[in-house]
């Protein structure tokens, strides 16, 4: 059998890795749809060797579609995830926009492959830092469950979008040549420089970022009870996020057992090679489907926590190829219908 499949946001940066996700896993597409603002539409996108249309997003885009891989923006997956959803489509919804919504289930599939079952035409994929804490995390908590989780990221340019990436470029190149960084679609010069994540304040004084790690890995895990923090930082980097974890147990957790968990974890590639000092970075987790997950230690300051590093492809395991997998989970169990 193969789907009828439509990508809204096409021309974005996910968008795009979701063009090169689906030719190169092979997906079973029936045909795809790509779906932009008016902005793009006549424009075409090359897949599988012919050139597509893109189309602007109207009421009838999603007739006879399966399913919508949305990532346009939460203002856009609200006013056409209904849409979509009359049309019998299901949609996996890369925006915050439906996340913490009791109905709609909040999924990485190594993680909570199960909870998909119950959608009701809406899934959500959750924030490209929680995807990525909660696939190094789950496998430990599995074992012996997490009482508290401290996490520290240093956040890709990616994850502020493709012009973002190429603005950190430039800025790069105008240090170099002497001149100032100018920051116009960030917040601030990010080249020789990082910042706080700027997505909006709360009176928590926790930015938006950092309560999507603690909120929606708590959804994801289905405990309300694990404690998390998170401090969240965009650094010079390009497509790939790194966190630093601590995660305290109720007793001690052998770092050599959680090495040994961890090497053969689903999505992870373990890198530790303490005589070269090769662990985690993001150059060599761009572009890989697996997260990249290492430096396990003990905690010398309490004797029931472990620290770990990573390093994940903000773009595709981070957003992209998460969706994807969530499609290839849904047909794999007949999950489609809602
Ligand atoms: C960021 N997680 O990195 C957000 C966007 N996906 O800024």
């Amino acid at each position: 059998k193969s789907y009828h499949v439509a990508i809204l946001g096409a021309t974005g940066a996910v968008g795009t890795e979701l063009l090169e996700l689906l030719e190169n896993r092979d997906f079973p597409l029936a045909d795809l749809k790509l779906l932009a603002s008016a902005r793009s539409s006549g424009k075409t996108i090359k897949f599988k060797g012919e050139n597509i249309p893109i189309e602007s997003v109207s009421d009838h885009s999603f007739d006879k579609i399966d399913i919508v891989l949305a990532s346009a923006g939460g203002g856009i997956s609200k006013t056409w995830a209904g849409v979509a959803i009359e049309k019998d489509a299901v949609v996996i919804d890369n925006s915050s926009a439906f996340r913490m919504n009791q109905e709609v289930p909040l999924v990485v599939p190594e993680v909570n492959p199960q909870n998909a079952a119950s959608h009701r035409g809406i899934i959500a994929n959750p924030n490209c830092t929680t995807i990525l804490m909660t696939l190094a995390v789950w496998p430990l908590h599995k074992v012996k469950p997490v009482k508290r989780i401290v996490a520290a990221t240093y956040q890709s340019a990616s994850g502020a979008g493709a012009k973002a990436m190429e603005e950190v470029k430039t800025q790069t190149s105008a240090i170099l040549q002497g001149h100032p960084a100018v920051a116009e679609v960030l917040p601030y010069p990010l080249a020789f420089n990082l910042f706080p994540h700027n997505s909006p304040m709360t009176d928590l004084g926790y930015c938006e970022e950092e309560l999507k790690m603690v909120n929606e890995t708590r959804k994801i895990f289905g405990s309300q009870e694990i404690r998390i923090t998170a401090t969240c930082v965009r650094v010079p980097v390009l497509r790939a996020h790194s966190e630093a974890i601590n995660l305290e147990f109720e007793t001690p957790f052998s770092p050599h057992e959680a090495r040994e968990i961890l090497s053969q974890a689903p999505g992870i590639r373990f890198v530790e090679d303490w005589q070269t000092n090769h662990f985690p970075m993001p150059i060599e987790a761009s572009g890989r489907d697996e997260v990249l997950v290492g430096r396990i230690r003990q905690d010398i300051s309490h004797p029931c926590c472990l620290e770990l590093w990573l390093c994940g492809d903000q773009i595709r395991k981070g957003a992209a190829l998460n969706a994807v997998q969530i499609a290839e989970l849904l047909i794999e169990k007949n999950w489609l219908s809602h």
